[in-house]
């Protein structure tokens, strides 16, 4: 059978974790989702070619059997222009990631097929049917992977002198939490699905690299299991880093693992310091009283945190950003992340804020946490935007630099320098021009469990199931 091509894009965005900007290097590669297509894709089929357009041009002219273009909702509008030029020129094109799932009929428009979700379960059919020529519509996995025998990711495609991180392995898919501005539990399941640790350890050999991020929802979701993985990983020489929640990382030997088997950063989603507004929005887990000593203690590993806030809630007024800055800069935080609250296609949220007419843009390069797009309950927009910028200014200023800089204890000193040079939000930021809503509703790949929640994403939506 005569090799095929597969041309594998991830279209260029302006965001600060993934565009060049130390020694024309990227903070983090964005390539999870595609090196997990190629993975699953039939190395005797095709030749599989990957461009990252954050850091090289797209060669047009490359005559490929099938472009396939992943997208999240801040880069979507221009994996849709790449996916014209190529349909202009006759080569078949599919779309998949986050923002085609919840948004196939959009997609649809640009492209002859969208893959729903996961891919891993439904790429064969989708190369089957091209090859017939009739590769159309949607691709939707009947069930979620088991996650047992998951296709190594084609990690020889990346090119790994562009990237600070470069290497993202996954030892689980979904989050039983369910926050109301997050994606992961609609896309991926309220459940945590575990890959066997056997598996996990045997990517972590292969995949060439010592410095790995774990890209887990929340890689401390349960006491016991991340025990197991850490223990796998003890004295392979890896270094790593991962996300968690809160609750979990208090354990004091859960981070005692964590040290010992080469954890340098945990990052974690505080979100807001008022408990008030970490109810509203579910995230149930966190604990704003216990953050500053969970900071201290892990430190007390020498291991670093990022601080993941969010700025918008309806619960915020003017007086959020000092407060959470100055929070922050006490509290010792090694970087922190503010975002702006954004309401992304098909999360509750969005559901939430459509129906009180509170969505301003729909421009989706507005959609990447940097913009305002809605109307904030207690403030203007230009006031969210100009405090959110105070808030990076203050926890990055000299002084607050110089204060946190770790002096004593075993973080390295090197790494922080570098978060901090790569956090400092130096992004165009906007409050969007007001545009027209979409003419199609999104609609989750997973209905969520909560019948509230269940009965606001049917009344915008329809049956999402006949919607494809
Ligand atoms: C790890 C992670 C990152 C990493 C790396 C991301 C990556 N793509 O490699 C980093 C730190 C770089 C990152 C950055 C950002 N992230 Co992020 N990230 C995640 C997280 C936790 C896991 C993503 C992941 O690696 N999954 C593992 C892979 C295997 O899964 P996957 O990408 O979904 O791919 C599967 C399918 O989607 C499908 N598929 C994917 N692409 C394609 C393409 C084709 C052709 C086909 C057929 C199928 C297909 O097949 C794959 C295998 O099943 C997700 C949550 C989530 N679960 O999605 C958020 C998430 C994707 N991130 C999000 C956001 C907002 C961002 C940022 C904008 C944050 C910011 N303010 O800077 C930036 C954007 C950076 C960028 N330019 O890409 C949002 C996106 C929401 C949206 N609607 O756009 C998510 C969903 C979290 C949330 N808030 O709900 N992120
Ligand atoms: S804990 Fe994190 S991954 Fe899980 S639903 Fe909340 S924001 Fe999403």
């Amino acid at each position: 059978m005569r090799q095929r091509i597969l041309h594998l894009i991830n279209p260029k965005t302006d965001s600060l974790t993934t565009r060049p900007i130390y020694l024309n290097r990227a903070l983090y590669s964005p390539l999870a989702g595609l090196l997990a297509v190629a993975g699953a894709t039939p190395r005797d089929r095709y030749h599989v070619v990957l461009t990252d357009e954050n850091i090289e041009p797209i060669d047009f002219e490359l005559k490929a059997d099938l472009v396939g273009i992943s997208a999240m909702t801040s880069y979507v509008k221009r994996g849709y222009e790449i996916a014209d030029a190529f349909r202009a020129r006759g080569v078949p094109v599919v779309m998949g990631g986050i923002h085609p799932s919840f948004m196939p009929q959009e997609a649809l428009k640009h492209c002859d097929a969208v893959v729903i979700g996961e891919a891993e379960l439904v790429i064969e059919k989708l190369l089957d049917d091209l090859e017939q020529g009739r590769m159309r519509g949607a691709y939707r996995a009947e069930r979620l992977h088991p996650m047992v025998g998951l296709p190594m990711p084609r990690y020889d495609l990346v090119k790994k002198n562009r990237y600070v991180n470069s290497t993202f392995v996954q030892t689980s898919r979904g989050c039983s939490q369910g926050c109301t501005f997050c994606c992961e539990p609609l896309m991926y399941g309220l459940k945590t699905r575990y890959r066997p640790v056997e598996e996990v350890m045997r990517e972590v050999e292969s995949c060439g690299a010592r410095s790995i991020t774990i890209n887990d929802a929340d890689f401390f979701s349960t006491a016991e299991r991340p025990k197991e993985v850490m223990r796998a990983l003890k004295g392979r020489g890896v270094h790593w880093q991962a996300a968690v929640t809160s609750k979990l990382a208090q354990d004091d030997s859960l981070l005692e693992l964590a040290a010992e088997s080469g954890c340098n950063m945990l990052s974690i989603g505080f979100e807001s310091i008022s408990r008030d507004t970490l109810k509203s929005v579910h995230k149930h887990v966190n604990r704003p009283e216990t953050f500053a000593a969970l900071v201290k203690k892990i430190h007390a590993h020498g291991i670093m945190v990022i601080g993941l806030f969010i700025f918008g809630f309806d619960g915020d007024d003017l007086s959020v950003f000092e407060e959470t800055a100055r929070f922050g800069i006490d509290a010792d935080f090694d970087t922190c992340a503010y975002s702006i609250l954004t309401p992304f296609p098909g999360t509750l949220l969005w559901y939430e804020m459509q129906k009180a007419d509170r969505i301003v843009s729909f421009d989706w390069d507005k959609y990447d946490q940097s913009n305002v797009v809605f109307r904030p309950a207690q403030m203007s927009g230009e006031e969210l935007l100009r405090g959110t910028l105070a808030a990076c200014d203050r926890f990055y200023s000299l002084s607050s630099v110089m204060r946190r800089f770790p002096l004593r204890g075993s973080r390295g000193r090197l790494q922080w320098l570098l978060y901090n040079h790569f956090f400092k939000k130096d992004a165009i930021m906007v409050v969007a021009a007001p545009t027209e809503a979409p003419d199609v509703a999104p609609s989750p790949p997973i209905l969520p469990l909560d019948r509230a929640w269940r009965q606001a994403i049917l009344e915008a939506t329809g049956d999402p199931g006949e919607q494809v």
